[in-house]
């Protein structure tokens, strides 16, 4: 143990020698409050991260005139060195003129929806309560190709990442950081991913200077200073958002500098020039991929998965589900007469009888498109009564709001995400401007759903009895089956799913695109370690959830969907019913499937309707040929990236050679009846 000065000469010393020398009394005032600050001589990394500390707190002149006394006591309070520092050192580098700390009281929630208003980046609409944002044309959706992964050199994740050494990053975006709040207020914003006191939930900090993405963290996020003030030690995730400089239309000017980085090593993400809420509300998507690593070290899973409640008799089971970004995941946790714990993101633990999930939101970021009252009649509701609701990129007119497929008349004109709108306006490139953009989305907190289960709130979680995975699948999957166990469901159902691009993003329409578990895009781990990591995850576990796959986008050779958009509603139901033992099975060679005997009674009970035996067979005839492509394809992927598990390429390859058998006896599209013993 090397000899260690007496702490506060050597503090002392330190500052002098860093120029701070003058705000020693400062720290001194910090000792006083703060039990974190106890200086131990007996290790030295304790040491030298206190020192870090205290080096921060030399921004407290800085802070006191920046926070005023209530802010800066309300820091203060926190007694936490490693939060003051961090805070400390970005309002220097971004020179706000003035720092709001946003506590749990109600009276700060309002006073940021005020700012919203009075910034000019909401706009109040008829039904009280109500704001519209707009982001920029070009800030309308995910920036996948400016955010990127900030790497230390030590540190490898493979292919399929977009990574920035780590140095180079950091000094990039200091720089584009340098004075960028000048003239704005920077919201502190305290909160937590999952309910407070969840052995689960993490926490984190939120810089920003846009009063709409504060708002929109407290919509779907619980605030959560009071915690930090009870645990000053808490380890946290720490966002730094800045819009930048706004347009005449108080949207982010300088697209060609917008980036997302992400720390992994630090635990801290930078969002930079941008609005658009995937990009800027650091405990959506930014949080995930912290997450995930956080999980794989921990032994928990962080997923893009909703969590449901379905009815069975007399009782309630719990299910979560994958989907990519616009394949029906809200919409599936949102049927009618379920019950909605969240509908985005999930937290997986083991818990001693089975596996436990927690909704880290206690808010829906919600595409609105095709939200209709015959649809969605739970979230039309909430859209068209008083209450908090936030929307983006829609179209206003008269303060009223206009999405697509509202099944409103649409108006003439009105405001939207290119400004003042009309009907044929075009963009710079000659393309017809949408009314309102594909990826409009709404704000609103759980609570205000009639079929929100309380649950959400729990700490504990809930007990997930089924895992469900589907993506965009014209030609393939059955619209329901069920692995034969979990490593079949984790490799050919969750490994494997695909999804087609559509119109609303760019390039070829119906391409099939490998996202794994739905969680492609927000992967912080290498793939190889993620699967492997899903493989072991329910080792020892009584009672693990089992694994179905779902596709509501099956299609027959005219090109046209087969199944109604209410038949998901049945499709769980059967699910419910399985995972509780009631009802049969045919084995296939992709998994089970159904019996007609057994869906039959359950449209009647559920939608009333008579489903016939010719639907069943549409249904669940199996497209062998295209599911043995789909093997091919999967493997191939694969096989282009490092370490993945063996078990990987073992599992496809029998799924392959049962298929081919299958061809063999029965030809390409085999129906049903076949399997039936
Ligand atoms: C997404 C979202 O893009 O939830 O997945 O916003
Ligand atoms: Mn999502």
């Amino acid at each position: 143990m090397p000899d260690i000065p007496n702490p506060l000469t050597a503090v002392k010393s330190l500052l002098h020698s860093r120029g701070y020398g003058n705000h020693f009394h400062y720290l001194k005032f910090l000792l006083t409050i703060s039990d974190k600050i106890t200086l131990k001589n007996d290790n030295p990394d304790t040491f030298i991260n206190q020192q870090k500390a205290l080096i921060g707190m030399t921004s407290i002149p800085l802070m006191k005139k920046k926070c005023g006394p209530r802010g800066f006591q309300t820091l203060a309070d926190l007694r936490n060195p490693a939060l003051m520092e961090f805070i400390g050192r970005y309002a220097r580098l971004c020179e706000p003129d003035t720092i709001f700390v946003r506590t749990d009281a109600p009276e700060d929630a309002h006073y940021i929806r005020e700012q919203a208003l009075l910034q000019g980046e909401e706009y109040p609409l008829t039904l009280k309560g109500h704001t519209v944002h707009f982001d920029g044309y070009y800030d309308q959706a995910r920036d996948k190709k400016n955010t990127q992964f900030l790497v230390p050199p030590e540190m490898t994740l493979g292919s399929g990442f977009n990574t920035l050494e780590k140095e180079q990053g950091i000094t990039e975006i200091h720089s584009l950081l340098q004075g960028i709040m000048k003239g704005k207020k920077l919201y502190v914003l305290f909160l937590a991913l999952g309910p407070l006191a969840s052995p689960f939930s993490i926490y984190a900090v939120q810089l920003t200077d846009s009063a709409y993405v504060a708002h929109s963290e407290d919509i779907l996020y619980r605030p959560a200073y009071e915690w930090f003030k009870a645990h000053p030690s808490l380890p946290f995730f720490r966002y730094v958002h800045s819009a930048g400089v706004l347009d005449e239309r108080n949207t982010s000017a300088h697209r060609d500098r917008r980036r997302i980085y992400i720390d992994l090593e630090d635990d801290l993400v930078f969002s930079v020039n941008t609005q658009y809420a995937g990009n800027t509300v650091g405990l959506k998507k930014l949080a995930l991929r912290l997450a995930i690593q956080k999980a794989q070290q921990e032994d928990w899973l962080a997923e893009h998965m909703f969590i449901m409640g379905v009815h069975g008799d007399g009782r309630r089971t719990y299910f979560t589900g994958a989907f990519p970004s616009a394949c029906g995941k809200t919409s599936t946790c949102m049927v009618e007469g379920e019950r909605i714990v969240g509908d985005d993101i999930a937290y997986l633990h083991k818990g001693s009888d089975g596996v436990y999930a927690i909704n880290v939101e206690r808010g829906i970021l919600g595409i609105i498109r095709d939200v209709n009252s015959e649809d969605d009649p739970l979230i039309w509701e909430v859209l068209n009564s008083p209450g908090e609701v936030i929307f983006s990129n829609i179209l206003v007119t008269d303060n009223i709001p206009y999405w697509q497929g509202d099944g409103k008349e649409l108006p003439e004109s009105g405001t939207n995400f290119s400004g003042s709108w009309y009907r044929g306006k075009t963009d710079s490139q000659g393309h017809e401007i949408p009314f309102a953009h594909p990826n409009a989305r709404y704000t609103l907190r759980l609570d205000t759903l009639k079929n929100h289960d309380p649950a959400y709130e729990d700490p504990e979680g809930v007990k997930i009895k089924g895992i469900i995975y589907g993506g965009r699948d014209s030609d393939t999957w059955p619209p329901l089956f069920q692995s034969f166990d979990w490593i079949h469901g984790v490799i050919t159902m969750a490994a494997s799913l695909e999804s087609e691009t559509t119109s609303a993003t760019l390039g070829k329409e119906g391409v099939k695109e490998l996202n794994p578990m739905a969680n492609r895009d927000f992967l912080s781990i290498p793939l190889g370690k993620y699967i492997e990591h899903h493989l072991s995850f329910i080792q020892g576990i009584e009672d693990p959830p089992i694994i179905f796959g779902v596709n509501y986008f099956q299609k027959n050779e005219q090109g046209e969907y087969i199944t109604s958009i209410h038949d998901k509603q049945v499709w769980l139901k059967w699910m419910e019913h399985r995972v509780h033992g009631e009802v049969h099975i045919l084995p296939t060679p992709i998994g089970y499937f159904p019996l007609y005997e057994e869906l039959h009674p359950l449209f009647e009970q559920v939608l009333h309707t008579s489903y016939s035996y010719e639907q069943y067979e549409t249904h669940f005839t199996l497209r062998a040929q295209e599911n043995l492509q789909k093997m091919e394809r999967i493997q191939k992927i694969y096989a282009s990236f490092d370490h993945i598990p063996g078990s990987v390429f073992s599992v496809l390859t029998d799924q392959k050679q049962r298929l081919i058998t299958a061809i063999d006896h029965h030809g390409p599209s085999i129906p049903p009846s076949v399997w039936v013993q």
